[in-house]
């Protein structure tokens, strides 16, 4: 049972760079092109069905939505707060207006500029198409503003691909990792078959400086 990604309760969202918490609680931002499963990776990270709103439809989320982790204090009934998950919109879908592409570089461009709290994020992607231009374009994004930021790419919809296909995705995102650095790591994962979420939990407990927890 893992009491710190159990604890995950949804705080806020925010349509508008200017309202961004000047928290001092770390962030760990899930970023990636629309439908590639974001908000469904942080419902089984944190093993909760609704806590973040997925969609069929590319672009259902639209605000960017924080989820507070906390841990038990030293009073039974107390809770110490540990970290924000933040679930952002999705970028890249071909439908999009311009006015709604405007809005999404506009916030989560905001984000990525401003956020003072930023530990890592994790690029979601579909595994069967990673690192697509609008990937890159957020890698570059980051990394212009935050040097030596925590990177971890999960490829996700990994149950949707045979083991040729995996190594093939690990390969690229492997050498794409070695290219950025010491802080980028990588994995398949799979939110429909649950698959990959403790190698997940560990990364994020690491960047956390906590102690694995399953
Ligand atoms: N086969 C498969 N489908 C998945 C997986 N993860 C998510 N999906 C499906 O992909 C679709 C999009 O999932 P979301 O979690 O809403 O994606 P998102 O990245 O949050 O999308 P936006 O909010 O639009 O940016 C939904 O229909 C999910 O059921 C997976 O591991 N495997
Ligand atoms: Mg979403």
């Amino acid at each position: 049972m893992s009491a710190l990604f159990d604890s995950a309760k949804f705080v806020m969202s925010i349509a508008d760079v200017q309202a961004l918490p000047n928290a001092a609680l770390p962030e760990i931002a899930f970023a990636g092109r629309s439908n590639a499963g974001k908000s469904s990776t942080i419902n089984v990270l944190c093993r909760q069905n609704r806590l973040a709103f997925t969609s069929k439809m590319p672009g259902r989320t639209q605000l960017i939505n924080y989820f507070e982790l906390s841990r038990k204090g030293q009073k039974s009934t107390e809770r110490v707060p540990v970290s924000y998950l933040v679930d952002l919109p999705g970028y890249g879908f071909a439908k999009a207006a311009p006015e709604v592409r405007k809005q999404w570089e506009s916030l989560v461009g905001g984000y990525v500029l401003e956020s003072p709290s930023l530990l890592g994020m994790v690029v979601v992607m579909d595994a069967r198409r990673p690192l697509m231009p609008a990937d890159e374009f957020l890698l570059d994004f980051l990394s212009s503003r935050h040097t030596g930021i925590r990177i971890h790419f999960l490829l996700n919809k990994a149950d949707q691909i045979k083991t040729a296909e995996r190594r093939v995705a690990l390969s690229v995102v492997e050498k794409r990792a070695n290219e950025l650095g010491d802080n980028v790591s990588f994995q398949l994962f799979s939110a429909l078959k649950k698959e990959g979420v403790e190698q997940l939990r560990n990364t994020l407990c690491s960047w956390l400086g906590l102690p694995p927890q399953s």
